[in-house]
């Protein structure tokens, strides 16, 4: 099943056609998404040719296409990686029965809550972004951008799929609702927090697609472990994509710190406002957006204790990340982990079942996977010879979720009172000078090979195209 059927109005290897209600239903859903997408998706883009990445295949060896698109006409499609009919369940109480097909009816309620959180965040982030296009620091980036968009776009058919086919109607109402809230709006918002805040500028963008989009990668893998097949499959295709996502990240920010780090070399300073003057982003705002944007998504973890995750991974919908590569028991009951929490003024670790931590310990290894893009990132400042390090903030710094939700704390993990918060507060999180700073710093590049100012190059464009190619043709 891993050819795609793209003569159908909506694209996809689940044989849609065979199910006349369901792609019924999808096909009536889909121009209230193209008018979403017109209304709140990229600004002013509508007329543009686009270099996009297509899906084409689940083969995992020639899976997308490249090629000029308008976005509007993207070919947005619901693809699951191939079945094994022989699949087993591999973790919690039904550990070794095989894998569901069909959503059995004792977890409907909490499967279709994952599926609409996770569905929800998709069109979110196109909201959060729509501005940025008008800012580009060049056609390379502006494609990239779009190419992210369009790819949540498609990340939100895939749980509109899953909620059209698998929960009735129910399922449909849901997915009229995923086009229905909107970031940030204050009666109708988006369901999680990172989801509601703005993206202003491309430093946000960058700091976002490296770790907002990292939550996605460890909560799309932990969901590519459940046992209800159809959910496993999806987000493991899911994740193909993701990766360029992270990708755009991680080599944005490293690409805004080699551009610092060469005017801070030629300038021969570290003064934050020659730096600013010379028109590229002082180490220390670049500091300041990496702690606002890692504390905001480690709160995406959820609570540290949690009985719905406990639930969630005893009734087999959501594993841990790389459940199979665990050589445990896979059911953890009567398992420990440690938490943090704060007793008399004091951060302590306290041992807590493991199957009420298992949001901590996705968490946790979100934190290890970041910590290492933070490293390729100071090996751009230590090539430079510059001495400053970026560092990740401590777990329970600028927290809303949770135990330590509330804590004054410095970065480097010290319980500060209310006032040396208030006074410090502006050198630990982007302050409003900050914002309008780089905001000054976002014109819009648009010429091929041209970059702005406060951005190195990248060292090679993309699906092997040169980096002056006409990524986008306006028209
Ligand atoms: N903000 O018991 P808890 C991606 C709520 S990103 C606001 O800990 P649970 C992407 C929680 O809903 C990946 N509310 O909850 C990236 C609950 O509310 P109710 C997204 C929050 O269920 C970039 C209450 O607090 N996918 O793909 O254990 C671009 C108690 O919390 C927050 C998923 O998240 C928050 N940060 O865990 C595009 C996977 N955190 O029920 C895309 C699916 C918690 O009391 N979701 N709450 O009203 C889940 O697995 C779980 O829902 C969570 C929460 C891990 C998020």
């Amino acid at each position: 099943m891993s050819s795609i059927d793209y003569s159908q109005k909506i694209p996809n290897n689940v044989n849609l056609s065979d199910d006349r209600t369901l792609q019924r239903a999808l096909e009536s859903w889909q121009p209230n998404f193209i008018n979403w997408w017109d209304d709140v998706g990229p600004e002013g883009s509508t007329n543009f040719d686009v270099y996009l990445r297509t899906a084409v295949s689940v083969d995992p060896n020639g899976w997308a296409q490249f090629g000029h698109v308008k976005m509007r006409d993207y070919r947005w499609g619901i693809f699951l990686n191939p079945g094994d009919a022989e699949r087993k369940i591999h973790f919690g109480d039904h550990l070794g029965e095989k894998a569901w097909q069909d959503v059995p009816g004792e977890h409907r309620a909490n499967l279709r809550r994952i599926i609409v959180t996770q569905g929800d965040t998709e069109p979110a982030s196109v909201e959060q972004q729509r501005h940025l296009g008008l800012t580009c620091p060049s056609q390379y980036d502006l494609r990239n951008l779009f190419q992210v968009n369009v790819e949540e776009g498609r990340h939100l058919w895939a749980m509109v799929y899953l909620l059209h086919k698998h929960f009735g109607r129910d399922g449909r109402e849901e997915a009229e609702a995923l086009l229905q809230r909107q970031s940030g709006d204050q009666d109708n918002p988006r369901i999680l927090g990172a989801f509601n805040e703005k993206t202003p500028d491309w430093l946000a963008f960058f700091m976002f697609t490296y770790f907002t989009d990292r939550d996605g990668k460890f909560q799309l893998s932990a969901l590519a472990e459940s046992a209800f097949d159809p959910l496993a499959r999806t987000t493991k295709f899911m994740l193909t994509e993701e990766a360029h996502h992270m990708f755009v990240g991680e080599s944005g920010v490293s690409r805004v710190i080699q551009r610092t780090a060469q005017l801070m070399n030629e300038l021969k300073t570290d003064d934050p406002q020659k730096i600013r003057a010379a028109g590229a982003i002082d180490l220390g705002t670049i500091q300041r957006y990496l702690n606002f944007h890692y504390s905001v998504t480690i709160d995406l973890f959820g609570a540290d204790q949690s009985s719905n995750a406990a639930i969630f991974y005893s009734s087999g919908l959501k594993g841990r990340y790389e459940e199979g590569k665990r050589d445990d028991d896979h059911l953890l009951k009567g398992q420990t982990y440690k938490v943090l929490e704060v007793q008399n003024g004091q951060l302590v670790e306290k041992e807590v079942p493991m199957l009420n931590a298992l949001n901590e310990v996705l968490r946790d290894d979100f934190i290890k996977d970041s910590v290492a893009g933070v490293g390729r990132w100071n090996k751009v400042l230590e090539k430079a010879g510059i001495p400053t390090r970026l560092t990740v903030p401590h777990k329970a710094f600028n927290r809303q979720i949770g135990a330590l939700a509330g804590i004054r704390m410095s970065p480097e993990g010290r319980i500060v009172n209310d006032a040396e918060w208030a006074a410090k507060k502006d050198e630990w999180l982007p302050s409003p000078e900050d914002f309008a700073f780089v905001a000054s710093l976002m014109g819009r590049v648009v010429e091929p090979g041209q970059f702005a100012n406060w951005i190195a190059p990248p060292v090679m464009g993309i699906n092997r195209q040169p980096v002056d190619y006409e990524y986008v043709r306006f028209n």
